[in-house]
């Protein structure tokens, strides 16, 4: 028998809130069609390669005062990518609304992510597996994985284990890559007419899956105010002991959205935004002026402390890293083959190789950076073809030439003060942390809407629940189309059809936020403290959600 923390035990009592619509079960609901959808750019290219799933309309629910009857359906749901909190409510709202609609309905765990659907690993979910795991936090009730789903073999056997189980729908809980896979098992299992459906649910503690139809990906609330507690109690910590400066690296592979609201609600001295960097073509130089400049001034005024907010994944979107990092992927590929480089018994025989293959001025730009980084770099990318900029010590090296930097002002008489620094990385603290209550009834609510989805026999959706700043009651469920998010890019050297990530946007009213006030924040302390995340407690602090969701919610310039 487990040992259960008080929380825990309070936890798996919660009753997550549904919106009006999915409240009274999925049989009582009837759906409105909007109109037919297209793909966010490459339009025909997209229409071509989803010649089944594509165009459909955005899907809206609401109550009706009849009752409909289910069919019996086998549902299999696979958890991918990075955890991110709320998953296993996902699950337990998917688990809840298809008992409901028929209790002879079963639903299956495929295990360690997609790769479990290809190697016909699984569970059937109890009740009593699901009562375990409501409200928590991780992915641990059935396991994650990155493996790609995408090639014929790997729909033929993920077909096979469906037919085996009598499974008429799989749900994929995922980001951008894991959804992009969704869309292609969707067109690929109705090419064949299978009669499977696949709906997929927007996940990411990254906040980049999103658009005008998914408000945020679940999880970005709970580890944003998990990254913001800590950031907190750190600035409380640096401005009690005077003697820090504080570098702070935030999960996020490629947006700065969870940097972003993380500094919003703690207001840090400095903070980075990737996107900023490469839109104004910020050199790495550049980045270390501006905060070197930063540290100066208010060294000028007796304050050698201060906390800096550096995205995961910066690195990739300083412009002279950016074309180094692309040739390096490439590259890659034919270094694995390359019989010196795997030969070699150092890494600085290795660097020699790579310094040499790259163009010059890549070489150069690669040349520079310290060893650790260097190694780093050359790392395995993921199964998407991604670096893996988590594990990439940026904060590092900004320490390392910011010291340099000082040096060099400090002996023409610009910088007067003593720099002490420490690093942290705040990722996999928030990944799978108890949801928040927002992310509790968010997932809930889109587990329990995919089944909906299911039951009126829809397939490449995206389940969608939305007006997400208002009560729960309030939220609109629905579907979106998952072609509508599409785009071609380049992935492994060739154009693929991939939901487009949502990045931070420069003119949009939470950029404009940090940017007003980040003089005033960088030399005046204005931190705020935000504290741990309420469970219990008045619904102004327990039902908060995000700084981001509530400015893009309004629409207008913030002060
Ligand atoms: P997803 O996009 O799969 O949700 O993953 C998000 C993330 O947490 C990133 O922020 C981070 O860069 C990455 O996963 C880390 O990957 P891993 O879990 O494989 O270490």
């Amino acid at each position: 028998m487990k040992e259960l923390s008080p929380l825990q035990i309070e936890r798996l009592k919660y009753q997550p809130k549904l919106p009006s619509s999915l409240s009274e079960g999925v049989n009582k609901l009837k759906f409105i069609q909007g109109e037919n959808t297209k793909a966010i750019r490459d339009e025909e290219q997209i229409q071509k390669l989803f010649q089944n799933t594509y165009g459909k309309p955005i899907i809206t629910f609401e109550l009706t005062g009849e009752e409909n009857v289910s069919a019996v359906k086998n549902v299999g749901v696979i958890l991918s990518g990075g955890q991110a909190p709320g998953g296993h409510n996902v699950i337990a709202g998917l688990y809840d609304a298809l008992k409901q609609a028929n209790p002879n309905n079963k639903l299956y765990g495929f295990l360690g992510g997609p790769a479990g659907i290809i190697d016909g690993k699984y569970i059937e979910f109890s009740g009593e597996l699901i009562d375990e795991y409501r409200n928590t936090g991780g992915f641990d009730i059935i396991g994650s994985g990155r493996t790609k789903l995408e090639t014929q073999e790997q729909f033929e056997k993920s077909l096979e284990i469906c037919k085996k189980l009598d499974i008429s729908a799989v749900i994929i809980i995922g980001g951008d890559d894991s959804n992009t896979n969704a869309a292609l098992l969707a067109e690929w299992l109705v090419e064949n007419d299978t009669g499977i459906q696949v709906i997929g649910c927007p996940k990411t503690i990254d906040g980049d899956l999103k658009n005008d139809q998914i408000e945020i990906s679940f999880g970005f609330d709970t580890a944003t105010k998990t990254y913001a507690e800590l950031i907190g109690n750190i600035q409380r910590d640096a401005n009690s002991a005077k003697k820090y400066w504080h570098f702070i690296k935030i999960m996020g592979r490629s947006a700065s959205h969870v940097a972003l609201e993380a500094a919003l609600q703690t207001q840090p001295n400095i903070t980075l935004i990737s996107e900023e960097v490469e839109e104004r073509q910020m050199s790495l130089s550049d980045i270390i002026n501006y905060m070197s400049d930063i540290i100066s001034q208010r060294a000028a005024k007796g304050k050698n402390f201060g906390i800096a907010i550096v995205p995961e994944g910066l690195i990739e979107f300083i412009p002279e890293m950016k074309s180094m990092i692309a040739n390096l992927n490439d590259l890659m590929g034919e270094l694995e083959q390359d019989i010196d480089f795997n030969n070699a018994t150092s890494s600085h025989e290795k660097f020699e190789i790579v310094q040499n293959r790259l163009k010059e001025v890549n070489s150069k730009v690669f040349e520079s950076l310290p060893a650790l980084i260097k190694a780093q770099l050359l790392m395995d990318r993921d199964p998407h073809g991604n670096v893996q900029v988590s594990r990439i010590d940026t904060e590092k090296l900004l320490i390392e030439m910011i010291k340099t930097r000082l040096k060099e002002m400090k002996s023409q008489g610009e910088y007067v003060g003593k720099f002490s620094e420490l690093a942290h990385f705040f990722g996999y603290e928030g990944r799978c942390a108890f949801p928040s209550n927002f992310d509790a009834d968010y997932c809930y609510s889109l587990g329990y809407n995919a089944f909906a989805l299911i039951n009126f026999g829809l397939t490449g959706y995206l389940s969608s629940i939305r007006n997400l700043t208002q009560s729960a009651d309030k939220w609109i469920a629905g579907g979106t189309p998952l072609t509508m998010m599409m785009n071609m890019e380049k992935r492994h050297g060739e154009f693929k059809p991939v939901i487009q990530k949502a990045l931070v946007k420069l003119d949009d009213s939470v950029f404009k936020k940090l940017e007003n006030n980040r003089e005033d924040w960088a030399l005046n302390d204005k931190y705020k403290f935000p504290g741990a995340i309420q469970y219990f407690g008045p619904s102004s602090v327990c039902d908060l959600t995000t700084v981001t969701l509530q400015l893009e919610s309004v629409k207008e310039s913030p002060q």
